[in-house]
């Protein structure tokens, strides 16, 4: 047993069936494009883009989101192949255990703590962001300083610039569906279609009724000069923002972790991981365009620019559907990442990596009811606390780095098993896995060093503990 021990897909199989826990394969194409949109569309569409926008790329935001679905593309096509042939939850943490041995299994699992539970308070904070705006279409104004990191800037109506205390209803929404979780949820297909439906809908409105109010002023310049600063505005913020927008495109991964429920997972994982990708980006285009035409890109830098860019239409009545609708989306967004998390943070102490209590399940309520607590604190402090953009980008850089092992991951289990049966092939190898890994790359380069420093911290916290209680537990 070293640090390179590789687990064949046979144990990994095996042992998912442990116990005659035997999924049933129960779910076609379009359950999971449902699925895959049920996780995608969240806050990095209705905030960040704004942020980016604001910041970073101004109207080139859309060239940003292109680059972004470019890099998912090269990705999505090696998870289809690593979850078709290794249908079993855990996703990127299971493929690296398969094909480049347990170290490197843990560091994605760490490194996955970053796009799932830290993803998480990304989106509370945006949800807080617009349950404080929809409150205040009821004339019900929240103090700054309880609905607010102290680290993130506040823009009031007279222009003032405030910072919280707290973000409280971030931490309420972590805190309520932390318990939904423990009391056990099952999420039929039938309630996430009627979120993914609710939330499309919403963002086909916004781009159909937007377009015709557009002033064309605002695309002027299309491409802000850069300001002498790397990544503000020029090609250089165009490619941050692409890095900073890859957070929307997060969650077509979670297809992967259903490979284990899908039909005839050869044809239909890769349709819904591809499926789901090419739906958002589609979307996510013309979103951006229609949010930077409406709004002059230098005042959409809120958490709610979906709001503002209504305000900009004589449809002002349609912002509290609008702003519902969107905190149901935010909701599911939350309620995916909370618990793909618990399912990573289980597998990966099932195999010792992580103390039992990971994996321990309630005796009554069937949920690993330890995990979503200690979750519960953790991503609660977070929303609480962090400003968005900074969860935002630790999130995508996190998630950066996982496609990047997992696109090396195809590259290897090629050369290591050339033999093994491949429900799914990526088309183009090496050169598909390879483009991914340089387009990810990319987008990570961009994001700025003090991202690449907190990575690095993050990895070698990760390391210390793999290397002081992993080693001997597992
Ligand atoms: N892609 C998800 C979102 O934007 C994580 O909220």
């Amino acid at each position: 047993m070293g640090l390179w021990t590789r687990k064949t897909i046979q144990e990994l199989q095996e042992s998912s069936e442990e116990g005659g826990q035997k999924l049933s394969r129960h779910l076609g194409a379009v359950d999971l494009i449902f699925l895959g949109i049920g996780c995608i569309v969240g806050a990095g569409l209705f905030s960040i883009t704004g942020i980016a926008a604001a910041e970073n790329a101004g109207p080139a935001i859309v060239i940003s989101f292109i680059i972004a679905s470019i890099g998912c593309a090269f990705a999505g096509l090696c998870y289809s192949e690593l979850a078709a042939m290794i249908p079993i939850a855990g996703s990127a943490y299971t493929f690296a255990y398969a094909t480049m041995g347990e170290l490197m299994a843990w560091s994605i699992g760490w490194t996955l703590i970053l796009e799932y539970a830290i993803g998480a308070a990304a989106v509370s904070i945006s949800w807080s962001a617009y349950l404080v705006s929809l409150l205040q279409d009821f004339n019900l104004q929240l103090p700054t300083s309880i609905t607010a990191s102290p680290w993130q800037p506040v823009k009031l109506v007279n222009g003032i610039q405030e910072y919280g205390i707290i973000n409280l209803p971030a931490l309420l929404i972590v805190v309520l569906i932390s318990i939904i979780l423990i009391i056990g949820i099952k999420q039929s297909a039938i309630a996430n279609a009627v979120m993914v439906v609710t939330k499309v809908s919403v963002t086909l409105a916004f781009i159909g009724i937007g377009y015709f109010y557009i002033d064309s002023a605002n695309y002027h310049p299309f491409l802000p000069s850069n300001t002498g600063h790397f990544g503000e505005f020029g090609w250089s913020g165009v490619f941050r923002a692409a890095g900073i927008v890859f957070f929307a495109y997060i969650g077509f991964d979670a297809v992967s972790t259903a490979a284990q429920e899908t039909k005839n997972p050869q044809r239909n994982m890769p349709i819904g991981i591809l499926g789901s990708l090419v739906i958002c980006t589609f979307l996510y285009v013309l979103f951006a365009y229609v949010m930077t035409g409406l709004v002059n890109y230098k005042d959409l830098n809120v958490a709610a620019p979906a709001a503002l860019a209504i305000e900009h239409t004589p449809f002002h009545w349609l912002q509290w559907l609008v702003k519902i609708a969107i905190l149901t989306g935010l909701t599911s967004v939350i309620l995916v990442l909370l618990l793909g998390q618990s399912r990573i943070f289980y597998s990966m102490a099932k195999d010792g990596l992580l103390p039992a209590f990971f994996c321990e399940v309630h005796p009554k309520l069937h949920t690993p009811w330890r995990s979503n607590l200690i979750l519960m604190v953790f991503v609660g402090s977070f929303g609480a606390l962090a400003p968005l953009e900074l969860v935002g980008s630790m999130t995508s850089i996190g998630t950066l780095l996982a496609f990047v092992m997992v696109c090396a991951g195809v590259l290897v289990l090629r050369y290591l098993e050339p033999n093994l049966i491949r429900p799914f092939k990526t088309p183009f190898v090496p050169w598909v896995p390879l483009m991914g890994i340089c387009v990810c790359l990319f987008m990570m380069f961009f994001l700025g060093w003090e991202n690449w420093m907190r990575l690095f911290l993050w990895l070698v916290i990760g390391l210390l503990i793999y290397f002081y209680y992993g080693r001997f537990h597992r």
